[in-house]
């Protein structure tokens, strides 16, 4: 294959609402411009695209896709992403790395919710984008209704490029109000025949035609000059000025097509070509330290890697784009996060899972290569002495958490290495190894999302994996003061152990006044791994405790506190001040300390009125005006608490504080109750206690599993 220069390079990526016909439509391109000789499809799980075993189980894409198509002078790199909410990571992932988003719309359902939120999306990185009309050919494709929607949502931006003259079954004809063309197709799409516009379309095709030039002459004064003055523009004014009006955003070109009949794709294609920006024409990428990385080939080599992937036939792939001068095989490139030397073996442009060798990738383009030794999703791979590093691509936080566990004995390890994998390869999807909780929780978007790993798990690395609720992180904490006392005697055999500690257990918050009626001696001030304060006080009076036996006395509170009383969870917010007790000259040892320091605290912990704590989420749901009733009235039910409700745009966002114990459940929750319209993001808040009745619950649960202390 040829290699390409950035003026020769379109970087796109495929966008919209789950089964809008992005994959369909990545299968055409690639198939006009003969990347594959056959075109197939999703239901038959042919497609290059949703190459992936579990695609072609849900018929729907699961991963973003890097293809290419190259078409006429130019490569278009396309990666098609999944429209389902669940896997936005790799949305997110490709807008990093692509200048231009194509937006595909079903013009049977129009505007829908993830095509908003992919919109927002894009706005966030400001990347330009062309909405692409889909399904014309379908009985109930409403394009005008379609571009209305998108209109009304993004604004008076959207300006149709083409309109399909009829839709439904009898669907062959788009017009084309920028070339003025009329292209009919026949009943295999491909090729279409150009012709005038019929006479009964001209008037509005004229009107559109003039719309086009006016919203493009209308956010560049020389072009409108020239305008008012001829008015006209010549096909290179228009270019030119449409280019300039995607770059800016101040224009939203629509297109038509039916991908299933292969009806449309070569004129966009073209339209990319001519009009999309190239690497060059955008502003040019920021580096971490502030300067800016024009993409040139003859600068110093940077490439950034923005996706991974682990296939059993394909082996280990990473993808990244060239930001800066070329990149060749068998070039040796530094890791700037990791700081390994990679040799780049082989490169290879892709197209889905096949892949070509090629010698040479310039600035701006896209590849992967495989095999690379300590290389991950977000790191800058530069030449050299060039130490440099590109912004990482930030993923949303995790909205849904599972625990994941062997079914199979001695398969721990390799759960372990699998889940690294499924990690690396989809960084949304978050594993932790809770000591806490005794439980590995994944971490992802979303029910599917969760559901996607464990298909990975069991499909793809052949594990009898077992989900199962992942357990709430509780605190405990006391409201009371209590003196407790403790006194561990134990004779077995020979030597015997013996240590009696009284202590005082004070509820612990900043600024708090010296214990009443006691003298400290000593401070010892803990900010506890799980947070909040173990503060502990040496209070003995006249050695009845000799000094060097306190720090025993303290870990064996310490060890209470990471298995509270109440529920077995960490505990915080104590003040313990040791006040008295005995020694016994022989039999007492730093053993016998720590077990009567343990005993001592859990017995006045238990009397010092106990608190269960629970973590509760800001969580904020962006829903449609229509459903906040809805979705306001089910708050209660999720122990949720209210702190407002904001419009934005059609929107409504509302925030509340809700326990996580009951987040767990809101993906599902909340996708059922809207039809999956609404979406939430949340994050940590604070600690709260847990309503009485269920701390009760908690605690009873508890005793049944709870083993004897001493
Ligand atoms: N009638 C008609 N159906 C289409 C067209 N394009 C796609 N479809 C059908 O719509 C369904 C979804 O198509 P996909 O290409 O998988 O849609 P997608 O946008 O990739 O969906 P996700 O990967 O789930 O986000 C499939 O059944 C396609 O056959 C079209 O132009 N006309
Ligand atoms: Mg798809």
């Amino acid at each position: 294959m040829k290699t390409y220069d950035a003026l020769h390079i379109r970087n796109v990526a495929l966008l919209g609402h789950a089964g809008a016909g992005k994959t369909t439509l990545a299968e055409a391109m690639l198939f006009e411009s003969g990347e594959i000789t056959r075109r197939g499809t999703v239901e038959e799980g042919t497609t290059t695209s949703d190459f992936h075993d579990i695609e072609r189980e849900r018929v729907s894409s699961v991963f973003g896709s890097v293809m290419f198509a190259e078409w006429r002078d130019y490569k278009i790199n396309i990666i098609d992403t999944p429209g389902y909410v669940d896997y936005v990571g790799d949305v997110i992932g490709a807008l990093r790395v692509v200048d231009t988003g194509i937006m595909v719309l079903d013009g049977h359902n129009g505007v829908e919710v993830g095509t908003e939120t992919i919109w927002k999306y894009t706005k966030q990185f400001q990347t330009p984008v062309i909405c692409v009309v889909n399904k014309t050919d379908h009985e109930h494709s409403n394009f005008w209704r379609t571009v209305e929607q998108a209109a009304d949502r993004f604004g008076r931006e959207v300006t149709v490029v083409q309109y399909p003259l009829k839709e439904g079954s009898t669907f062959n004809t788009i017009i084309d109000v920028l070339t003025m063309t009329a292209y009919v197709f026949g009943p295999d799409g491909g090729k279409p025949t150009k012709t005038e516009i019929p006479d009964a379309e001209k008037a509005r095709a004229s009107q559109l035609h003039n719309d086009l030039i006016e919203i493009i002459a209308e956010n560049d004064e020389d072009l409108m000059d020239h305008y008012l003055d001829k008015g006209e523009l010549n096909e290179e004014e228009m270019r030119k000025g449409l280019t300039h009006s995607l770059i800016k955003r101040e224009i939203v070109p629509v297109f038509c097509t039916s991908a299933k009949k292969n009806m449309g794709a070569g004129r966009l294609m073209t339209f990319i070509d001519v009009v999309v920006p190239a690497p060059t024409e955008m502003p040019p990428v920021t580096t971490i330290s502030g300067s800016e990385l024009p993409a040139d080939p003859k600068g110093k080599t940077c490439a950034f890697v923005f996706k991974a992937m682990s296939e059993a036939n394909v082996g280990e792939m990473s993808f990244f784009r060239v930001y800066s001068g070329t990149v060749k095989h068998g070039m040796d490139v530094v890791n700037e996060q990791t700081g390994v030397t990679e040799r780049l073996g082989q490169l290879y442009v892709v197209n889905g899972h096949k892949r070509q060798d090629v010698d040479t990738l310039e600035a701006g383009d896209i590849g992967a290569v495989v095999k690379l030794k300590n290389t991950h999703v977000n790191n800058t791979l530069h030449e050299k002495g060039f130490n440099t590093a590109l912004p990482p691509i930030e993923f949303p936080n995790p909205r849904v958490r599972i625990a994941v566990g062997s079914n199979r004995k001695g398969e721990e390890d390799k759960l372990g290495i699998a889940l690294h994998h499924l990690h690396e390869e989809d960084p949304t999807l978050i594993i932790e190894h809770s000591v806490e909780l005794n439980q590995i929780i994944l971490l992802g978007q979303g029910e599917m999302h969760l559901q996607t790993a464990k298909h990975r798990l069991v499909n793809r690395f052949k594990l009898d994996v077992d989900f199962q609720p992942a357990r709430v992180p509780y605190r405990e904490t006391i409201r009371k003061t209590v003196d407790g006392v403790y006194r561990h005697k134990k004779q077995s055999g020979g030597a015997g152990q013996f240590a009696e500690v009284h202590m005082r257990v004070e509820p612990y918050h900043e600024g708090m006044a010296a214990p009443n009626g006691l003298t400290v001696r000593g401070t010892e001030v803990t900010d506890l791994p799980w947070g909040g304060k173990l503060v502990f006080l040496n209070c003995i009076v006249g050695g009845v405790i000799e000094t060097r036996f306190l720090p025993a006395i303290m870990k064996g509170v310490m060890e209470k506190m990471t298995e509270g009383p109440v529920t077995g969870s960490y505990v915080r917010d104590v003040r313990v001040s040791v006040f008295d007790g005995k020694m016994h000259a022989v039999d007492s040892n730093e053993a016998a300390f720590k077990t009567a320091g343990r005993m001592a605290f859990k017995d006045a912990f238990i009397g010092a009125d106990p608190q269960l704590l629970e973590p509760i989420y800001n969580v904020k749901v962006i829903m449609p005006e229509e459903q906040v009733g809805d979705i306001m009235s089910d708050l209660p039910l999720r122990r949720a608490e209210i702190v407002g409700v904001d419009a934005d745009g059609h929107y409504q966002i509302l925030t509340c504080r809700m326990p996580l114990a009951e987040l767990d459940k809101y993906a599902t929750v909340l996708r059922s109750l809207t039809a999956g319209r609404a979406t939430y993001d949340s994050s940590f808040a604070d600690y709260l206690p847990v309503p009485p009745q269920l701390a009760q619950k908690l605690h009873q649960d508890y005793l049944v599993h709870a083993h004897d202390d001493e």
